[in-house]
């Protein structure tokens, strides 16, 4: 059995689990916040079988969108004597996902 930890962006959280609970797979959620952006967002924890892995990583890849993000950074740029905020462009998900290998599992 493997231990998997997703992170996905709250606006796909719905769509993966519910996908993930139509096809029979148990999930647990987090509210959760990314330590770079300080935003919202959803980990997932879930306890899968090794033959079922395959399966749960294509369900939250396809349901998992990429998306870009100005980022206003609080540092400024001096230019001459002008101070000018500085912002750039990232690219959030589709989903981080950590697979663990699960020693022993017990439900009682
Ligand atoms: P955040 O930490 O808020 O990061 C949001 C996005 O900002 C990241 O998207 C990445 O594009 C960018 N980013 C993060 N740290 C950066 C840095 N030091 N310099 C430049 N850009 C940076 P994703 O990579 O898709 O990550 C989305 C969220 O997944 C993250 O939110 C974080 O909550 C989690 N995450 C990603 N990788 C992780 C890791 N190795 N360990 C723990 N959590 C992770």
């Amino acid at each position: 059995m493997k231990l998997l930890i997703a992170i996905v962006q709250d606006e796909d959280a719905g769509k993966v689990m519910n996908a993930l609970n139509k096809n029979g797979f148990m999930v647990t959620k987090l509210s959760s916040t990314g330590g770079f952006l300080r935003a919202g967002n959803t980990t997932l924890l879930m306890g899968v079988e090794d033959k079922n892995v395959e399966e749960v990583l294509n369900i939250i890849e396809s349901r998992s969108k990429s998306r870009k993000q100005v980022v206003d950074s609080t540092s400024t740029m001096v230019s001459g004597s002008i101070m000018m905020p500085v912002s750039a462009e990232i690219t959030v998900g589709g989903a981080t996902v950590f697979l663990m290998n699960v020693e022993d599992y017990k439900k009682f």
